[in-house]
């Protein structure tokens, strides 16, 4: 039987009132609940306050460079199949820095899960515009406001048929405890953005800005229409809304490999032999 307290209970470095406490509370629970003991679990993270979520769970943690935690993820996950193996990260992290590992990984489908703590900021450097702040977000770098679209992660998701998109918010911690337990159930790439405000850096998209827009998806939403997936995944304004948005069974990365053991490449034996005769091969 697992535990919520062998995941551990550290301090962080986190501001009073800042969004990374729910998520943190709602990952220890889900994985509590999916009966995942931490020694069959690995996250990988990046950099930034989100990125330090793992640091404060007592479980295998790969702490990689700011938005290369998906690369490190994916060699994890063929090289050993049986850990169930979630990145988390921030914003700017997984689709600023990240974004070409972001489109790289929907592509391949490899079974993993990422959990974005979506602020729409740069928050450990400071308040910097992230590529979800909105078009006009004044900052200390962006004094004139940011001039660009933001970039809409789950619709870029749902554009090239990923496997599982998701949206929650960390001020409603069973919907974010639900999302995560199905995303890390889902066989394939999952990807859950949680909206989490910053107190200290972005004083427009607040917790009363989230709370008073997140509407749960009406019952009997199908996730598996794409078209009607998009359209919900784009809404962004006095609505927005939260829940499986799109679903889709595809072929994993991992199954591409049937040359490998079931279990990965952490099942195959070590043979001296057969590595001499693969070295021989390139000479
Ligand atoms: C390649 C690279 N660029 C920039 C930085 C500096 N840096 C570290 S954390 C960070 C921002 C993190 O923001 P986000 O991923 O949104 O997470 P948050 O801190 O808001 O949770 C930046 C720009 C870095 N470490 N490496
Ligand atoms: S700066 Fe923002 S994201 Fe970082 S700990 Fe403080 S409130 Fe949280």
């Amino acid at each position: 039987m697992v535990n919520i307290s062998d995941y551990g209970n550290h301090e962080t470095a986190w501001c009073p009132g800042c969004g990374n406490f729910p998520i943190l509370e709602c990952v220890k629970r889900a994985l509590v609940e999916l009966e995942l003991a931490p020694h069959r679990v690995l996250f990988v993270s990046g950099i930034g306050q989100a990125a330090k979520a793992p640091h404060y769970l007592d479980c295998n943690l790969f702490d990689g460079l700011h938005g290369r935690a998906l690369p490190a993820a994916t060699g994890a996950k063929l090289a050993n199949r049986r850990l169930a193996v979630i990145v988390e990260s921030g914003d700017g992290c997984a689709y600023g820095e990240g974004g070409n590992h972001f489109l790289a990984a929907i592509r391949r489908n490899v079974d993993l899960t990422l959990i974005v703590h979506n602020n729409q900021v740069y928050g450990l450097t400071k308040g910097q515009a992230s590529p979800t702040s909105e078009e006009g977000f004044v900052t200390k770098a962006q004094p004139a406001g940011v001039f660009s679209e933001p970039f809409h992660p789950l619709g870029v998701a749902i554009a090239m048929h990923a496997g599982f998109v998701a949206r929650s918010f960390s001020g409603m911690k069973e919907h974010v405890v639900e999302m995560i337990k199905r995303a890390v159930s889902h066989r394939g790439f999952s990807l859950v953005d949680v909206l989490q405000p910053c107190v200290s850096f972005n004083k427009v998209n607040t917790f009363a800005w989230y709370k008073d827009r997140c509407r749960p998806l009406p019952e009997g939403y199908d996730p598996t229409n794409w078209d009607e997936a998009m359209r919900t995944a784009m809404r962004w304004g006095e609505e927005i809304p939260i829940g499986v948005i799109y679903e889709n069974r595809r072929r994993t990365f991992e199954e591409h490999f049937d040359w490998i053991d079931d279990g990965g490449l952490v099942d195959t034996p070590y043979s001296s032999e057969r590595l001499a005769e693969l070295i021989k091969g390139y000479a």
